[in-house]
């Protein structure tokens, strides 16, 4: 009786699911992660309205600041995170104020 009640069950299910295909709505949040003084994965591509979440792995604060100076995190003290929402279409270059050698780049659709 368990078994053929599952079988209905799962038989119901699936045509249902194809029929809804993609869902369209918020894109899921992104997180690019602070790591032995990188920026991983750099470049990262997201969307217009995507939320990205910087987290610093590292036991020293870093910063997220864009080279043109559009945007800044502030520090990002050790094993904090900091986010933003993507709101332009772009490429952003960016690096740690802290730690010139840090870069990465953010490409926004
Ligand atoms: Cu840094």
């Amino acid at each position: 009786m368990t078994l053929r009640w599952r079988g209905l069950s799962l038989s119901l299910l699936a045509p249902l699911a194809l029929a809804a295909g993609p869902v369209p709505g918020p894109s899921p949040a992104r997180r690019i992660e602070i790591r032995n003084f990188v920026f991983a994965p750099s470049p990262d591509t997201v969307r217009t309205g995507q939320v990205v979440t910087f987290r610093n792995h590292d036991i020293v604060p870093h910063t997220v600041t864009a080279d043109s100076s559009a945007l800044d995190s502030g520090t990002i003290a050790a094993g904090k995170e900091w986010r933003l929402t993507a709101k332009r279409k772009g490429v952003v270059h960016y690096h740690c104020r802290l730690h010139p050698t840090m870069h990465g780049t953010l490409v926004i659709r």
